[in-house]
């Protein structure tokens, strides 16, 4: 049992290596031919057992690798920040149209933020994995955001934790607030480089 769960989440590893290099070759070519670094920074993290185990109970999901295979697709996961929505879009669409990656499934919650006020743009991709025997496609679950969506996320994320979930209300209009000022901060930000774009051309 140890050793097929080791395994599994050896496969789930070499998938987020695969599209996490892809990313790196990206922001590589953007940084030495462009002149231009549309990714701040990319984050890799792999489920632990115990929140993979919390989330097959959550979703009634049966405990045989094959039910968590099917069911759970963010086991491997990886966080690309950027710098405007603008390079979240991009970056999105670059890997996409790679050959080998497949599109399974995309949540655009910056075009829609949660109720809370959460924005990031979730792309569930698969990528193909070359074992010694055989290869598999792997789900990978990559999640676009700016810094300033990464910033919010990341205390949002702390004060859920701090209170188990249960924020209380004041806390949640406060986030709810910070929000809308991140995606104005984004807003204004983009149009300042819209600005420098167009004095460099003019
Ligand atoms: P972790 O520890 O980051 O992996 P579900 O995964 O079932 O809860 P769904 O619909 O499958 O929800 O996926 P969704 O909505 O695309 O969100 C999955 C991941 O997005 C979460 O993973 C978080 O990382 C992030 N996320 C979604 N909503 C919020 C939010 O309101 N605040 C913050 N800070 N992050 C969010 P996990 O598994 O919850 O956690």
């Amino acid at each position: 049992m140890q050793a097929d769960l080791a395994r599994f989440r050896l496969e789930y590893a070499c998938g987020m290596d695969e599209v996490a290099t892809k990313i790196n070759i990206l922001r590589q070519e953007f940084d030495q031919t462009h002149q231009y670094k549309p990714i701040e920074h990319v984050k890799t993290r792999l489920k632990s057992i115990e929140s993979l185990l919390e989330k097959a109970t959550r979703l009634g999901c049966r405990r045989d690798f094959d039910a968590v295979r099917e069911q759970i697709r963010d086991i491997a996961g990886i966080r690309v920040v950027c710098t405007f929505v603008e390079d979240a879009y991009r970056v999105a669409d670059m890997l996409v149209r790679q050959p080998d990656i497949t599109l399974v499934a995309k949540k655009d919650y910056i075009a829609t933020p949660k109720p809370n006020g959460y924005q990031s743009l979730h792309l569930i991709v698969e990528v193909p994995v070359f074992l010694s025997d055989r290869a598999i496609q792997v789900p990978v679950e990559v999640q676009i955001r700016t810094i300033a969506m990464d910033f919010w996320a990341s205390i949002e994320h702390q004060i859920k934790y701090k209170y188990e979930g249960n924020v209380p209300d004041h806390l949640r209009e406060r986030l709810k607030d910070v929000a809308d000022s991140a995606s104005s901060l984004d807003a204004q930000m983009g149009q300042l480089r819209d600005e420098i774009r167009s004095l460099a051309t003019d």
